[in-house]
């Protein structure tokens, strides 16, 4: 039968008549099993034979003849649409948002009064500098990108997972993305920010201070996608029946709390799985371990604003929590990966101009000009105005206007009238009172390429965050300030950073500087406003905001042959019933325990390094402890555990391994006879070792 199939599979088949090539497709829709409908054209021709073109002879030239090779060919080359110039690399799925509290006192918008209503959502990740094809885990910024499909239209917010922003005029965003983006005469550096263009820019940009610290912090390396947050940024407006205006931020908090990687590891992630983040997005949806997020609201109004220290249409300033309290008012559930990543995920257009009644813009200069790129980037990358037909971007609710015809129109309207106003037919669209109203405001000032002067503190909010971090976080800012600035070439470069960085914290501009082995520390550049220093916001820590729990993380249990079955199901029940998953790793994919059970590992150890995992357990009799000892990858496997700070759990006979891989002493290194000791040694990050083995800035 093999051989029959390879014969029958063999190109070109002869000088084969139609009916044997029949026959071929009919044997392959047997070898197949089940009831497949016939392979046909886009015009609905059956195909009769998918394997061989059509030929003058079984060596001659194909023919042009041949309209199910050219149709297939000419589809296949256009596959492709323009990647997205920024966020090219994205992760969506589908869910729905739920609201719990209302905000009728302050909206008419239905998706914010309308209590226990389930919204549908798609929700796309990304990062920002990277191509389609880069890897998941660079140090970038995570987009944020929510499209509501509401009752009253889309709402698109489409955020990022830092609450700031590089620049305040929408003016700089090109220069920005140029300046991040691979360098133009070398092709390279991919999705990352430490090279020359960037820091060049930003060192002539001291507006961007504020969100560097953000961008240096671990928050840009996030362990996975699940436990991000998401902020719209700019200020909002909500507006009641009245018209009435309350500012408003948006602000989304995952229920996993937040976690990151470290540096090293996520640099090491990105060699052993480019897809990390994807994959553990489609894993957990697949498990039905639902990402979810709280929607949070801080609402203020124009007198509340006008007694901040900084101007909050500033998107570059962030309003402290404990200024502005965080209201939660909803969650988000995302519980279904997309059918096709091509028609949903990419074809996805965002845009934060989709806005239904109730909601309204502020003039955050960045946001205005936004509401102008995202509808024009839909039609370079989408082709076509018809673009909000596609099944992903069409709203869910009833939308009718005189809009007609154009590239790709796939609507058939009825009727004679696509004008308005109009007599002539009586279900023609109409304007509505209750449609979308614009906030009365009386902006009457001078013409003028200008900025604000409340719009001139470029530091002080950036001293906040700096001085808000715990102690490691501060260690992990000051290194990516060393690490990034080592891979710039231009020493004017450096030292222009590295001025700008007194004016954040003197101690910090000290130890980028001593990182950076510069003999003194640079001048700091003239600023036009002396920052100020303002109360510390434990609430824009990350340690901070980590969850005490296992949920949402992994712990990776390396075995070999004989290992004790019991050891290992203890560790499984003890991870599982702390809400983790667990994995087992072995030498061979096929491996058979103390009890005889043979299993098949989830990861061959080769394939499958620690660094993917929260927490590792290794269970060894004492032949295999002692043979791995000598293994490179399971050497690789216990030392990095211990360098990116994790939880050990071993049993007497993983010991020669774990000295191998030079694991010391501390309580994160537990027997694994104590799972008591273990779990809560998992569900954090051991900082107190970092100090002992990583020299840090
Ligand atoms: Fe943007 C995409 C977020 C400023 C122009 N942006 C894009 C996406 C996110 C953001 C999450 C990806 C959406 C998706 O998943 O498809 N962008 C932001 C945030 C900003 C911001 C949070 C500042 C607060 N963006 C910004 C400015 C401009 C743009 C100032 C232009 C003036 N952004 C774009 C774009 C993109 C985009 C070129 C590329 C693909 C797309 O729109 O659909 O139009």
């Amino acid at each position: 039968m093999a051989a029959s199939k390879r014969a029958s599979n063999q190109a070109p088949t002869s000088t084969g008549t139609s009916t044997e090539l029949r026959g071929q497709g009919d044997e392959l829709h047997q070898l197949a099993g089940g009831s497949h409908p016939p392979l046909t054209t886009n015009q609905g021709i059956a195909v009769s034979d998918n394997q061989n073109s059509l030929r003058a002879g079984a060596r001659g030239p194909t023919l042009l003849e041949d309209f199910v090779l050219r149709e297939k060919i000419m589809h296949f080359d256009h596959e492709r649409i323009p990647e997205r110039i920024v966020h090219a690399r994205g992760t969506g799925a589908h869910g729905y948002f739920e609201l719990t509290n209302s905000l009728s006192r302050y909206t008419t918008a239905k998706i914010l009064t309308e209590v226990g209503h389930k919204t549908p959502v798609f929700t796309r990740f990304s990062t920002v500098a990277g191509g389609a094809g880069s890897v998941d885990t660079p140090r970038d910024v995570r987009g944020f990108a929510v499209k509501f499909y509401t009752k009253e239209g889309n709402w698109d917010l489409v955020g990022n997972n830092i609450p700031v922003f590089f620049i305040q005029d929408a003016i700089k965003f090109p220069d920005l993305i140029h300046a991040v983006k691979m360098e133009p005469d070398r092709g390279f550096p991919q999705a990352a920010s430490a090279h020359d263009t960037f820091w060049d820019f930003i060192s002539l940009t001291p507006e961007s201070m504020h969100m560097i610290m953000w961008a240096m912090s671990d928050r840009t390396i996030p362990r996975s996608l699940r436990m991000i947050e998401g902020f719209g940024i700019h200020s909002f407006r909500l507006l009641d029946e009245q018209g009435q205006s309350t500012f408003v931020k948006f602000h989304w908090r995952p229920k996993l709390g937040l976690q990151s990687h470290i540096w090293d590891e996520a640099v090491k992630v990105a060699g052993a799985d480019p897809d990390f983040q994807r994959r553990d997005m489609f894993e957990a949806i697949s498990n039905g371990d639902f990402p979810e997020w709280e929607l949070g609201v801080q609402l203020f109004t124009e007198e509340d604003a006008a007694g901040f220290p900084f101007d909050h249409l500033d998107p570059t300033k962030l309003i402290p929590e404990e200024l502005v309290p965080l209201q939660v008012i909803g969650r988000m559930v995302l519980d279904r990966w997309p059918d096709n990543f091509f028609a949903e995920t990419e074809q996805v257009a965002y845009c934060p101009a989709n806005i239904p009644p109730g909601i309204d813009f502020s003039n955050d200069p960045l946001l205005q000009g936004r509401l102008f790129s995202y509808l024009d980037t839909q039609l370079s990358r989408l082709g076509s105005a018809n673009f909000h037909q596609l099944p992903i971007n069409a709203p869910k609710c009833p939308f009718h206007n005189n809009q007609r015809d154009g590239h790709m129109q796939s609507q058939v309207p009825k009727g004679r009238v696509a004008y308005e106003p109009s007599s002539l037919q009586e279900d023609s669209p109409r304007e509505t009172r209750t449609g979308f109203r614009s906030h009365a405001t009386a902006d009457d000032g001078l013409k003028g390429r200008l900025r604000a002067e409340s719009f001139a503190d470029h530091y002080s909010q950036a001293r906040l965050f700096y001085r808000s971090q715990s102690k490691p976080e501060q260690a992990h800012i000051a290194s990516a300030l060393v690490f990034e600035l080592s891979k710039v070439e231009t020493a004017h470069v450096r030292d222009a950073v590295t001025g700008h960085l007194r004016h954040i914290d003197p101690d910090l501009a000290q130890r980028v500087a001593d990182g950076l082995g510069m003999d003194a520390l640079p001048a700091a550049p003239a600023t036009a406003f002396e920052p100020i220093d303002m109360k510390p916001s434990p609430a824009i820590q990350l340690i901070g905001k980590m969850k005490d729990t296992l949920q949402g993380r992994s712990v990776g249990i390396l075995v070999s042959e004989g290992s004790d079955a019991g050891a290992v199901a203890a560790i499984q029940k003890a991870v599982k019933s702390a809400g983790g998953l667990t994995k087992i790793v072995a030498p061979k994919l096929g491996i058979t325990l103390s009890d005889g059970r043979k299993i098949t590992a989830a990861g061959q150890l080769a394939g499958t390094p620690s660094f993917i995992f929260d927490a590792v357990a290794i269970v060894l009799t004492p032949e295999a402890g002692n043979s791995l000892a000598k293994d490179s990858a399971a050497i690789d496997f216990i030392s990095n555990a211990w360098a990116h700070l994790k939880a050990i759990a071993s049993d007497a006979g993983a010991q020669p391994l774990l000295k191998a891989g030079s694991v010391g002493k501390d309580t994160g290194v537990v027997d694994a006879g104590d799972m008591t000791a273990f779990i809560s040694a998992a569900k954090v990050r051991q900082w107190l070792r970092e100090p002992k083995l990583r020299a840090l800035a």
